[in-house]
C-alpha cells in the first residue's frame, strides 16, 4: 500500500519549491480515495505552517476543461488564504512551475452548507458572487496527470483572484465571459458552460463536502470551475476576466 503521508510530503514540497515532479502514479499505486487523503494530509502541512483554509474550488465542471485535460470526472481542491492574489495585483512567474489561468465564478457563503441540496437552496446561502480567476499550476511535469494524480496535487490549486463581490440578486445562469490577455480576448464563454449553471457547481460542492464529512463554512469562497480552457501565463501579461453584469477581476504577471 502507498505511504499516503510520504506522497503528501512530495506534492507539498513540490508546490512550496515550485518544482516539477513525475506523476505519483508512475511509481505508486493509489486510489482516488487515497488521493483525497493525500490532498488532506498535504494541506494539513500547510495549515501547520500558518495557512488557513479559505474555501474550496471545483474542477472539471465544464466540457472545455474536461476536453483540455482529457479527464471527465468532477474534482475538488482546497483554497487557503495564502493563495489569494489581490485583484489588480501582480504575481511573479518564479513562484510557479508552469501556471495557467482560467475564468471562473466565485461564491461567498453567508451560512454553512453541507449535503444534498438543490441549486436553488445552495444559492440561498450565498452572500455574494464575483468574477474570478483561478491560477492553476500542476506540480507534475508537462502539466500531465491522471485523475488520482491531480487530486493528490490539490487539484492544481495555486492562486485565485476575486473581483468585486455583488449580491446574487439576478440570475447568473448564462452570462458572457471573456478572458483577456493585454486587452485581447483569448477565451470566450458563458457561465452556462459550468454544469449548465454555476449554482449546480455550488450544489455539487455541498454534496461532496457532506460525502467527505465536512461542511462549507460561512465566509468561505467556492470557485465554481473554469468556464473555458485555461491559458498559459507568460511574463508581461495583464490578465482580466470580464463577466456580463458582474464586472471584472485581473492581475499582471511579472
Ligand atoms: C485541474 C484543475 C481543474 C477547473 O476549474 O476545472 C480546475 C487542472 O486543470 O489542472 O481547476
Ligand atoms: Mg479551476
Amino acid at each position: 500500500m502507498a505511504d499516503l503521508a510520504k506522497l503528501a510530503q512530495i506534492v507539498d514540497t513540490a508546490a512550496r519549491e515550485a518544482t516539477a515532479i513525475p506523476q505519483l502514479s508512475e511509481k505508486h499505486d493509489f486510489t482516488l480515495e487515497d488521493a483525497y487523503a493525500i490532498q488532506q494530509i498535504s494541506l494539513s502541512r500547510r495549515y501547520g505552517r500558518g495557512e488557513r483554509q479559505s474555501g474550496i474550488k471545483m474542477g472539471f465542471t465544464s466540457r472545455a476543461k474536461m476536453v483540455q485535460m482529457g479527464l471527465d470526472e468532477m474534482i475538488w481542491g482546497r483554497l487557503t488564504d495564502r493563495m489569494l492574489v489581490e485583484d489588480g495585483g501582480r504575481i511573479s512567474l518564479s513562484d510557479y512551475v508552469h501556471p495557467r489561468v482560467e475564468p471562473e465564478v466565485a461564491f461567498l457563503l453567508k451560512r454553512p452548507l453541507r449535503g444534498k441540496v438543490s441549486p436553488m437552496a445552495a444559492m440561498a446561502v450565498v452572500e455574494a458572487v464575483a468574477p474570478a480567476l483561478e491560477i492553476i499550476d500542476s506540480r507534475y511535469k508537462n502539466f500531465k496527470f491522471s485523475l488520482p494524480d491531480v487530486v493528490a496535487d490539490n487539484s492544481s490549486s495555486s492562486g485565485y483572484v476575486i473581483g468585486g463581490w455583488r449580491r446574487p440578486d439576478s440570475d447568473i445562469g448564462n452570462l458572457g465571459i471573456v478572458l483577456e490577455f493585454n486587452g485581447r480576448a483569448v477565451q470566450v464563454g458563458s457561465s452556462a458552460s459550468i454544469l449548465g449553471h454555476p449554482a449546480r457547481s455550488l450544489a455539487a460542492a455541498s454534496r461532496l463536502a457532506g460525502h467527505n464529512d465536512f461542511e462549507l463554512k460561512a465566509g468561505w469562497v467556492v470557485m465554481a470551475g473554469g468556464a473555458t480552457a485555461a491559458e498559459a501565463l507568460r511574463p508581461g501579461v495583464s490578465v482580466r476576466c470580464c463577466i456580463e453584469n458582474l464586472g471584472a477581476a485581473g492581475f499582471t504577471v511579472d
